[in-house]
């Protein structure tokens, strides 16, 4: 029975017979995610002193090179990944192609991979703004034991077999699903472990925040602006309050405790909208569905479309079940 005090280390074992699949290779996978996170977040946390300790680019006192921290997270989850010889293949935001990894058992039994963004919303670390790393975990669909293809990697998001994220805020937290809830837990940063915080997240099934780029306004489509003019209207519970961090992880983590709707919606600058189906929007849809929230494409749900393609972008409309579907009727009633 999961308690409050409990870390997350005692959990994934605890929670490790309940999984269907289990053999313990999703919970090492899982473990090596929190202990990646936990460099990445000390190494996000000196972020605001990079005119005291050099830029990316420059070269540190001790002679090393400094890196974006992107390309630092980057590199982080993939070698802890590697390392461990957990998983049988990695795709990463930051990589053009996916990562076959050779396992050196010589069974070459792992069955997992991993879709990963290691740092996203990274343009608001120079402005002390959280950030988010991404991630999401499918069995392979090839056989065991031959190297990964691009069919491991281009499944539908409703083959997940876990996903989650790390929030880089005032505190950071990790909160994930391996389908039977949604749990978050978060960092003591004095000791180094994470602690059971929020159990069973739920998004509220109504919400009165709103989070989209009103900037692209103009661009949006007509079913998306009169989305938003509903929001605004002084009627019933409206108008709704407009929250926008510009930090997908932050915003969808605000909407499901306090209840809102998270959009970026295609434009007609972004044929497809921004965001990455395999790396940020499935995800998100299955964080959302197993908090009983919802995620769509204005049309589609998310984890139905299926991918042509690693880097494919889709619109993505996340968050409170009914107003996700109220935002839905108005995409379908402007066809
Ligand atoms: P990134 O993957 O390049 O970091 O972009 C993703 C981010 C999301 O976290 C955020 O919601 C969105 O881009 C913000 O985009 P915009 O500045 O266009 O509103
Ligand atoms: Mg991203």
């Amino acid at each position: 029975m999961a308690s409050k005090n409990q870390t997350l280390g005692e959990f994934i074992i605890e929670n490790q017979s309940s999984f269907k699949y289990s053999s313990g290779e999703l919970s090492r996978l899982i473990n090596s995610i929190r202990l990646a996170a936990k460099v990445v977040n000390h190494e996000v946390n000196k972020a605001g002193l990079v005119d005291i300790i050099g830029a990316a680019g420059d070269t540190n006192i001790q002679g090393e090179n400094q890196q974006k921290l992107d390309v630092y997270a980057n590199e982080k989850f993939i070698h802890t990944l590697t390392n461990r010889n957990i998983v049988c293949g990695i795709a990463s935001e930051e990589e053009d192609d996916f990562i076959t990894i050779n396992s050196q058992d010589e069974n070459h039994q792992n069955k997992y991979i991993v879709l990963i963004d290691p740092l996203d919303g990274s343009s608001n670390i120079d402005v002390n703004v959280s950030v988010g790393t991404i991630f999401s975990v499918y069995r392979r669909i090839t056989p065991v034991g031959t190297p990964v293809k691009l069919k491991d990697f281009l499944q539908k998001g409703s083959q997940q077999v876990a996903a989650g994220y790390i929030v880089y805020g005032t505190s950071t937290m990790l909160v994930y699903t391996t389908g039977d809830g949604v749990n978050g837990f978060t960092l003591n940063p004095a000791i180094g472990s994470y602690y059971l915080s929020h159990p069973n997240i739920k998004f509220p099934e109504n919400g009165s925040i709103y989070s989209v780029n009103e900037g692209n306004y103009i661009h949006f489509p007509q079913g998306i602006k009169n989305y938003i003019k509903y929001c605004q209207k002084e009627e019933d519970n409206r108008p709704y309050t407009s929250r926008y961090i510009g930090s997908l992880v932050s915003d969808f983590h605000r909407n499901m405790i306090k209840g809102g709707i998270y959009m970026y919606p295609k434009s007609s600058k972004n044929s497809n909208g921004k965001l990455r189906l395999l790396y940020e929007c499935n995800p998100m849809a299955f964080l959302a569905e197993q908090a009983n929230g919802k995620a769509s494409d204005g049309f589609t749900r998310i984890m139905d479309i299926a991918p042509t393609e690693l880097h494919q972008r889709v619109p993505f409309i996340c968050g409170s079940k009914n107003m996700v579907i109220k935002a839905e009727e108005f995409m379908f009633a402007a066809k």
